[in-house]
C-alpha cells in the first residue's frame, strides 16, 4: 500500500464539485458526495453502494457475489491466506514515536477473529527507523529492544496459536530519508534481525515492502543479498518473501523490469517466493472503492502467473484490496479463483489490511464492523 498521504488526499477529494463520472459512487448509506451522475444513470448496488453506470438503464443486481461456484475446475487452496494487520508502521512521519499515539501493534482480537474464521496468516508491518534508531547508529547500530520486544510478542501470539507471521519491514527500500542502496548492509542488517526469530519455524521474512523508483537489477541485488543474510542467520527453515520494483505490482510484474531480473534469485535451502501486490481501482493504487471491471482481478494476475510457472517460481500476493461493492467482489474473487487454478503456483493471498486505526477507511477489515466486513470476509471465506 502506497502512503497513507494519498490515501487521506483520495478521501479529501470525495466530495465532488460537479457530478459524479462513469463507476463512480452516487449514493449507499453514509455517502454524502454527488448523487447526479455524468453521462450515466446511478444505479443502486446494495444499501451501501450506488454506482454511476453507462446506459441508461443498466441492470440492478444485488445478487451476491458468485463464490467459488463460478471458478470450477480444479483448485489447489492456498497455503497461506489471511490479512495485513497494520499499526506498527503508522505515523511515519514521527521517529521513534510514541506506542499508543503514533503508532500500535496489532489487537490480539483481531488475530483471534481471523484465526477462528479460518485463516492462518498476518503481515505485520512495522518501521526500520523504529527498529533501528538513526540517533543511535541507524542500519549499523544497535536495535531498539523495547520496539522489537513489541514486534516479538505479536508475533509469538500469531505463532504460538499456530498461525503464520510475516515480519514487514514497510520502508519502501527507504530508510531515514534515504534510499537503501548499499547490499553488504542490508545483508548484515537482515542477517542480525533474522537471528532474533530463527528457531520460529511459523515466521516468515518479507524482505522489504513495496520498493519504486528504484531499477529492478538494484532490487534484485539487495534482495538476493538479503536471501543470503538470512540464511547466514542460521534461519534455514523459514519462507522468505522477495518484492520487485515499481511496489512489486503483479499487473506490471513484466513490464516493470522485474520479470527480467528476479527469475535468477536463489536460496540455499530453496524457500523463497515473489510476492506481488494488486488493487483493483483504475490506477491500481488502492485509493478507490471503485473497481475497474468485474474481471480486473484476474486480468491484472495473468501474464505474473505465466512468468512464475515460466520459472518454476512460486508466488504469494501480500496485499490486495477492492471496495465492497458487487462489481469489486466480483472482481476480488476472480482474482483468487485464477490463483487457485494456476496449481499451487500462489502460495496464498492477504487482504489489506485489518489494524486497529483504520477507523472508516474502505478496506478495513479490522473485526467487529470494519467496512470490509460484510460483504468481502464472506468472498474471501468462500476460498479458504
Ligand atoms: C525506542 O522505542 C521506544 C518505544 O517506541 C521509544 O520510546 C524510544 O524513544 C526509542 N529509543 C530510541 C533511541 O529511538
Ligand atoms: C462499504 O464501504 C463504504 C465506504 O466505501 C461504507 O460506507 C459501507 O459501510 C461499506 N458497506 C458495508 C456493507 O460494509
Ligand atoms: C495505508 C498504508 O499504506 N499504510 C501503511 C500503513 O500505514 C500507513 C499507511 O500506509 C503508512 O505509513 C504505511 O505506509
Amino acid at each position: 500500500m502506497k502512503a497513507i498521504l494519498s490515501l487521506a488526499a483520495a478521501l479529501l477529494s470525495a466530495a465532488p464539485a460537479f457530478s459524479t463520472a462513469v463507476w463512480g459512487q452516487c449514493g449507499g448509506i453514509g455517502f454524502s458526495g454527488d448523487t447526479t451522475c455524468t453521462a450515466s444513470t446511478c444505479v443502486k448496488v446494495n444499501d451501501y453502494y450506488s454506482q454511476c453506470q453507462p446506459g441508461a438503464s443498466a441492470p440492478t443486481s444485488t445478487a451476491s457475489a458468485p463464490g467459488p461456484s463460478a471458478c470450477p475446475g480444479s483448485r489447489t487452496k492456498f497455503k497461506l491466506f489471511g490479512v495485513n494487520e497494520s499499526g506498527a508502521e503508522f505515523g511515519n512521519n514521527v521517529i521513534p514515536g510514541a506506542l499508543g499515539t503514533d503508532y500500535t501493534w496489532p489487537s490480539p482480537t483481531s488475530i483471534d477473529f481471523f484465526l477462528d474464521q479460518g485463516f492462518n496468516t498476518f503481515r505485520i508491518p512495522f518501521l526500520m527507523e523504529r527498529v533501528s534508531p538513526p540517533s543511535t547508529g541507524g542500519l549499523t547500530g544497535p536495535f531498539n529492544n523495547t520496539y522489537l520486544d513489541g514486534l516479538k510478542q505479536t508475533v509469538s501470539y500469531i505463532t504460538g496459536k499456530g498461525g503464520f507471521a510475516i515480519i514487514d519491514p514497510h520502508n519502501f527500500m527507504i530508510f531515514n530519508g534515504a534510499t537503501i542502496t548499499s547490499t553488504s548492509q542490508f545483508q548484515a542488517w537482515w542477517q542480525k534481525l533474522a537471528a532474533e526469530f530463527k528457531t520460529n519455524n511459523n515466521v516468515i521474512f518479507d524482505l522489504m515492502n513495496e520498493p519504486h523508483d528504484i531499477p529492478a537489477q538494484t532490487v534484485f541485488q539487495l534482495m538476493q543479498a538479503a536471501v543470503n543474510g538470512v540464511r547466514a542467520s542460521g534461519a534455514t527453515s523459514q519462507l522468505i518473501l522477495v518484492e520487485g520494483t515499481s511496489w512489486t505490482g503483479a499487473w506490471t510484474w513484466t513490464t516493470s523490469g522485474n520479470s527480467d531480473a528476479f527469475g535468477a534469485i536463489t536460496d540455499p535451502n530453496n524457500n523463497v517466493a515473489i510476492q506481488m501486490h494488486q488493487y483493483l481501482d483504475s490506477d491500481g493504487s488502492g485509493t478507490s472503492p471503485t473497481c475497474v471491471s468485474s474481471t480486473i482481478g484476474a486480468e491484472r494476475l495473468q501474464a505474473a502467473t505465466q512468468w512464475l510457472q515460466q520459472k518454476g517460481l512460486k508466488g504469494f500476493l501480500g496485499e490486495i484490496g477492492t471496495g465492497n461493492n458487487t462489481q469489486c467482489v466480483t472482481a476480488l474473487q476472480g482474482a483468487l479463483c485464477e490463483m487457485q487454478q494456476a496449481g499451487g503456483t500462489w502460495l496464498g493471498a492477504l487482504w489489506w489490511a485489518a489494524g486497529p486505526w483504520w477507523g472508516d477507511y474502505y478496506q478495513s477489515i479490522e473485526p467487529p464492523n470494519g467496512d470490509a466486513i460484510t460483504n468481502i470476509l464472506p468472498a474471501l471465506k468462500a476460498f479458504l
